[in-house]
């Protein structure tokens, strides 16, 4: 099978240990050395602390024309010239939708026991509403069965930005209120669906990134390079979206289902520890959300941005706001970098930006910038501005330029630098009690990166895009090393 030749020998030769098989790389293989300090509760992760990785189905999944699915805006935005800078597509990507199986067992060398991934909207609805496409939905049963077999617990994303096509043309996508009626149609059908096994989902990825990218500046599917006034009510669509679907998940998902966003909120970082950077930071991060997080955890947008807006704010009613900020369950962050690092300011906002120095590092993409106490400030400012209970780490990871070496393995040391720096920052925030329960690494294998194509590798899996065979890096030794130094029984 496609797995031979893979995992068992270099994993073996990474940890200088003889491994027979592939199920002896799940997590009892892995015990600690004498010398590696044993971490029990007080120095390591909470009790329970999940561990996971993290895919989305238009950068994995291939197989676009397959089983009845639909067009997305993706399809459409990535076969049109120029917009992806290595000219490719995600037309078979890394061809899961067929090496689901061997995609599990990848998880299950690891010894995670989460897994966070993404319905494709159009496979479910090919026209994004009206009749269902069973052997759609076909496809998540099987990986849940999979997932289910192999002792991982599922957490489905709802939407990572594949719209359906059919949306965008019928009614301007996510410029009308429509398409969040859409979607908590959309939503409800998959809970309805699927939550005998999925217990936990999310509703939309990085609400910003689809607004700034997608509507903003045209550098994300649909392409669109909107008016403020147009942006703002994009943001004001989206945001209710998540709202909706929260309700549509608790009206049709079976008891105890839960939900929550996943976000890259924007990161506003104290640039010195002090008890006023640290304040200010917290101002920031508040008023720098109030579009996303602010909104669906204070139901209403803050009296800054509407100013800030003036004449070009949303258009929404009371009624939008209540559904917005309909209790969630926990929420969801995708933490890679520090956007702003802070300084408190006797000014009207309370607080000064700092600007980057041209000599601050980046990791292989240019906007990588590493800041390992991000995954410390993040979940921080969020839990102590908003009283948050419960905090998954969506998201978190580095691409890196993943050149296999003469013997053939990739030593990915900067990614390992990127995630021993960030886990001990977010072992800092645990041991504080902020409130995580679990981490998904971004991502589990190499994909279709956007609008980079196939130029910036995030997995811990090598994937050779013409083979698709799937080959650990360092930084898989690395993960499941961590994994298994943190399983408290
Ligand atoms: C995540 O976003 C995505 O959820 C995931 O699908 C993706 O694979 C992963 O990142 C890795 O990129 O080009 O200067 O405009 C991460 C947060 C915020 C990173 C927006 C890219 C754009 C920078 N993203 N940012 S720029």
């Amino acid at each position: 099978m496609a797995f031979k030749g893979l995992s068992r020998r270099q994993f073996a030769g990474l940890t200088g240990r003889s491994i027979p098989g592939i199920s002896a790389l799940s997590a009892g293989s892995s015990q600690p050395e004498d010398s590696v300090p044993k971490r029990g509760t007080s120095s390591g992760f909470p009790n329970g602390f999940l561990w996971g990785t993290a895919t989305s189905s238009y950068q994995i999944e291939g197989a676009v024309n397959e089983d009845g699915r639909g067009p997305s805006i993706w399809d459409r935005f990535a076969h049109t010239r120029g917009t992806i800078s290595d000219h490719s597509n995600a037309d078979t990507a890394t061809d899961h939708y067929h090496l689901y199986k061997q995609d599990v067992q990848l998880m299950k060398a690891l010894g995670a026991k989460a897994y966070r991934f993404s319905i494709a909207w159009p496979r479910v609805f090919p026209e994004g509403a009206g009749t269902p496409n069973p052997k759609g939905l076909d496809f998540y049963n099987r990986l849940l069965d999979e997932l289910s077999a192999n002792g991982i617990e599922p957490f489905a994303t709802l939407y990572h930005w594949d719209l359906p096509q059919a949306l965008q043309d019928r009614f301007g996508g996510w410029t009308s209120r429509d398409a969040s009626k859409a979607f908590a149609d959309y939503a409800a059908y998959v809970a309805k669906h699927l939550s005998d096994r999925v217990k936990h989902f999310f509703t939309i990825n990085e609400c910003s990134r689809l607004v700034h990218l997608g509507h903003g500046i045209g550098a994300d599917a649909p392409g669109l390079k909107l008016s403020p006034s147009g942006q703002n009510q994009v943001r004001h669509n989206v945001a209710l979206g998540h709202g909706l679907a929260v309700q549509a998940v608790r009206a049709h998902g079976r008891a105890g289902t839960r939900v929550g966003p996943a976000e890259n909120a924007v990161s506003c970082i104290p640039a010195i520890e002090t008890p006023a950077n640290i304040r200010a930071a917290e101002i920031a991060t508040r008023e720098l959300n109030a579009g996303y997080l602010t909104v669906m955890l204070e139901g209403k947008y803050t009296d800054a941005y509407l100013a800030q807006a003036g004449k070009d704010a949303p258009k929404y009613t009371a009624e939008d706001l209540s559904v917005i900020s309909s209790p969630i369950d926990f929420v969801g962050l995708n933490v890679y970098m520090p956007d702003h690092y802070v300084i408190a300011a006797d000014n009207e906002r309370g607080f000064t930006l700092a600007p980057f120095p041209a000599s601050f590092p980046h990791m292989k993409a240019a906007w990588l910038r590493p800041g390992p106490e991000t995954m410390y400030w993040v979940p921080r400012h969020v839990a102590k501005l908003w009283n948050v209970k419960s905090i998954y780490i969506t998201e978190n990871g580095t691409s890196g330029t993943d050149q296999p070496a003469p013997d053939g393995t990739i030593y990915d040391l900067d990614r390992i630098m990127y995630l021993r720096n960030y886990l001990t920052q977010l072992q800092r925030a645990t041991s504080e009690g902020v409130p995580v329960i679990g981490y998904f690494l971004w991502g589990l294998m190499d994909n279709f990166e956007w609008s980079d194509g196939y130029e910036q590798r995030f997995g811990l899996y090598h994937v050779d895009f013409h083979t698709r065979r799937r080959t650990p890096k360092l930084s898989a030794s690395f993960y499941r090393e961590t994994i298994a130094r943190n399983a408290v029984a």
